[in-house]
């Protein structure tokens, strides 16, 4: 008789905004990986996060055997490991080191704003402690980032390599998260590759599944 664990099914610990959750979800629907999305309110005064994990973040994965994971890198490097569907992340080299690192800048595009955002949004900070510098100084990083991007992608179909991969997964989710929470950055207007890069992986069933 099979054990019963096996008959368990990953848990997803995440939300339906946070851009990480998104990236996970993405690599779960291009690996056709089943699992169960629990939705946690990280922010809000209830949440039971941290039992999970203790950074208090999501997205955080509950294996079949119920040990957890995270965080977004760790866990979508886990999930490309079980399955040969839709390899996307090289096994070695500097294939696999260009993908992480644009992995890396997609995922710190992200922190930058959330940081900004959070500077001038958290309900718990008053007025006089919001740092405008802050803000500009995380935004810088985020206008970088994207020129960054726009200059490695290039004329290139794929972010690395021939195929789809975590590098592409990656960057949608940062241009997807500017469009969500910063529309009147227009990050559309000077960076065109990355524009048709993000029109075409709207496209797939995996993104708009996610949106
Ligand atoms: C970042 C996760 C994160 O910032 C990863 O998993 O890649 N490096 C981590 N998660 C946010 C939600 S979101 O804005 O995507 C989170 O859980 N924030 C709550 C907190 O207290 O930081």
């Amino acid at each position: 008789m099979a054990p019963k664990l096996l008959h368990k099914t990953m848990k997803l610990i995440g939300s339906l905004t946070s851009p990480f959750v998104r990236k996970v979800r993405i690599v779960m629907a291009e690996k056709k990986l089943d699992y169960h999305l629990t939705i946690e309110e990280v922010w809000s005064e209830t949440t039971t996060i941290s039992e999970s994990n203790p950074l208090g973040q999501v997205p955080c994965l509950i294996m079949e055997g119920g040990e957890a994971l995270f965080d977004s890198r760790v866990i979508v490097e886990y999930l490309d490991t079980l399955s040969p569907v839709g390899k996307l992340i090289p096994s070695t080299g500097r294939e696999r080191a260009e993908v992480k690192t644009w992995e890396a800048l997609a995922d710190g595009l992200i922190d930058a704003s959330i940081l900004a955002r959070q500077e001038k949004r958290w309900p718990s900070r008053l007025e006089s402690e919001r740092s405008q510098a802050w803000i500009d100084r995380q935004m810088a990083k985020v206008q970088k980032s994207l020129v960054a991007m726009e200059k490695g992608l290039g004329d290139k179909v794929f972010c690395s390599g021939i195929h789809l991969s975590l590098a592409d997964i990656a960057v949608g989710c940062a241009l997807g998260y500017l469009d969500l929470r910063f529309e009147e950055l227009l990050w559309r207007e000077s960076h065109p590759a990355l524009t048709k890069l993000y029109e075409k992986l709207s496209l797939r069933s995996s993104f708009v599944e996610t949106l």
